[in-house]
């Protein structure tokens, strides 16, 4: 019923379709109609009515669609899996599970909630039903363990990138994990390690990227923005999300082949910190002074009014 009623909706590409005409073709009485218009309209659809003209279909949830990523993506892939979760407590936790129950390199789990999305430093992720674009990636990339940071250096480059192919935006990376657009975050990366001293075992890499929200919880409502805000409308998160993997993909097998200092530069094209008067708060201190770039590493470089050079590993940023 459900989809047959949604297949006269979409004939009339945007006019209204008559309440006689769909319930002759549903062979239910109006009030029946009516019902199942509201249960679309309960399922994310948005449903015009006007009395005398009937129904209009003017807009469709945005479902992510496995099958339809999994057959744009190129072949071969390095996406081996992605197992889709319409809600989970954190696909970074699934992941992780995933992982040390020996799941492949190229693993992803998306969901369509998180009701505990997690940041850095056990900060919390707002990850509303359908909105965004909450994944885990698992690798397992034969590097060093001090090297693992430079993965979320090298996701926001396939972001930003991604980001720009399929909308034409141009977001800025703040060192070392946050997408934003004017100063407002669109996305953060977390990534995580399973690792002895000398060995890595798996890198989890989150993101979340804030995709069709129109409005954010007061916390976060002068610092967060998303794409359907930055371009003035609606967006496929389907696309979104292949466009970030595609680049993903090629970045991920230069790193490999290369190493680092290949994606550096790209990297740097997107930078907003960089030459820039910021403060670093990183967990032992506090530094004020100029980010002069990154080295080789992907480790912020920070001269403070003394001289000073400082490497910074990890820090929030103020700019
Ligand atoms: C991050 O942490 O930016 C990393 C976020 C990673 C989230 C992904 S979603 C998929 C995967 N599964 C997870 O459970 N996590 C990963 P951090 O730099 O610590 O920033 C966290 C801060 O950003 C919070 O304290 C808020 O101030 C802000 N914030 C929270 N939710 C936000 C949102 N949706 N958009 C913008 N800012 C947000």
């Amino acid at each position: 019923m459900k989809s047959t009623l949604l297949s006269l909706l979409r004939t009339g590409e945007g006019e209204f379709v008559s309440g006689e005409k769909i319930s002759d073709q549903l062979g239910c009485s109006r009030t029946a109609v009516w019902k199942h218009i509201d249960a679309l309209r309960k399922e994310g659809y948005t449903v015009e009515a006007a009395p005398k003209k009937g129904y209009r279909l003017a807009g469709e949830p945005d479902t992510l669609s496995v099958h339809q990523l999994k057959s744009r993506l190129p072949e071969p892939s390095f996406v081996k899996d992605i197992l889709h979760y319409p809600s989970i407590h954190s696909t970074q936790e699934t992941a992780h599970l995933l992982a040390s129950e020996q799941a492949e390199e190229g693993t992803i789990v998306l969901a369509d909630e998180q009701t505990k999305g997690k940041g850095r430093l056990g900060r919390q992720w707002h990850s509303p039903p359908e909105t965004g674009i909450w994944m885990s990636l698992i690798l397992r990339p034969d590097i060093e363990v001090r090297s693992a940071p430079q993965l979320t250096l090298l996701t926001a480059v396939a972001v930003v990138r991604g980001i720009k192919e399929s909308l034409g935006l141009d977001p800025e990376i703040k060192w070392p994990n946050d997408i934003l657009f004017n100063g407002r975050k669109a996305a953060g990366i977390l990534t995580e390690m399973q690792a002895e001293p000398d060995r890595v075992h798996a890198i989890i890499v989150g993101l979340g990227l804030n995709v069709n929200q129109d409005y954010f919880p007061d916390e976060l409502a002068d610092i967060a923005t998303s794409l359907r805000l930055e371009k003035g409308e609606k967006v496929s998160r389907t696309d979104v999300l292949e466009a970030i993997l595609k680049e993903w993909d090629w970045l991920y097998r230069m790193f490999l082949k290369e190493g680092f200092s290949s994606v550096k530069p790209l990297w740097e094209a997107h930078a907003l910190t960089m030459g820039k008067e910021i403060t670093a708060r990183t967990p032992r201190e506090t530094l004020k002074g100029v980010a002069v770039g990154i080295d080789d590493a992907g480790v912020l470089l920070l001269r403070t009014k003394d001289g000073k050079l400082h490497h910074i590993y990890s820090a929030d940023i103020e700019v």
